[in-house]
């Protein structure tokens, strides 16, 4: 029992992750701004492929995708991307890390930056997921994730609905005339 039961908890924690992708407030209700602490925010959050970081910002700011080297030296000149107006989703798209700051003269270097790193989806890689969620697994995870999602079934039938309700139309369409017949 006790396997089972560590077997089901064990298929939860990979799958969780991937089931539910995450929006990512940055900077949580104090947004993007030159007074956050970047650095504890990004600890306090699990960064996964399929989802998103939402900056929110005053006009003064904006948001850059920088390089490791160009992030450690506050160097926003070779930026990847370059962002504006207040409000930006990024779509974390790849795992690996990330790295970003805010391009105003000194913000950077006075801590509005954000290193995260972005783990894979447990999807396409089954086997990397499970080193890094013991960390997490042993004392929180049981009591709390269970009770969401008490059946493991029940977290793949998001895509598997489509697939049988085309099949149940299909069903009933060919079983109708039967049923015609019949009666
Ligand atoms: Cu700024």
């Amino acid at each position: 029992m006790a396997m089972v039961k560590f077997y089901l908890i064990s298929i939860l924690a990979i799958a969780a992750p991937s089931v539910y992708a995450v929006q990512h407030i940055v900077g949580d209700s104090n947004g993007w701004t030159n007074f956050g602490d970047y650095t504890t925010w990004a600890a306090s959050n699990t960064f996964n492929v399929g989802d998103t970081l939402l900056f929110s910002y005053s006009s003064s700011h904006g948001v850059d995708v920088l390089s490791k080297s160009d992030y450690d030296n506050c160097d926003t000149s070779n930026a990847i991307q370059s962002h504006t107006g207040g409000s930006t989703t990024i779509q974390l798209t790849q795992p690996g890390p990330m790295y970003f700051a805010c391009p105003s003269f000194g913000h950077c270097s006075s801590g509005m930056k954000l290193a995260i790193n972005v783990g894979s989806s447990s999807s396409a890689t089954p086997s990397t997921t499970p080193s890094t969620t013991p960390s997490t697994t042993p004392s929180t995870t049981p009591t709390s994730t269970t009770p969401s999602t008490t059946t493991p079934s029940k977290s793949n039938n998001g895509q598997g609905n489509s697939a049988n309700t085309v099949m149940t139309i299909g069903i009933l369409l060919i079983m109708a005339p039967l049923f015609a017949v019949m009666c």
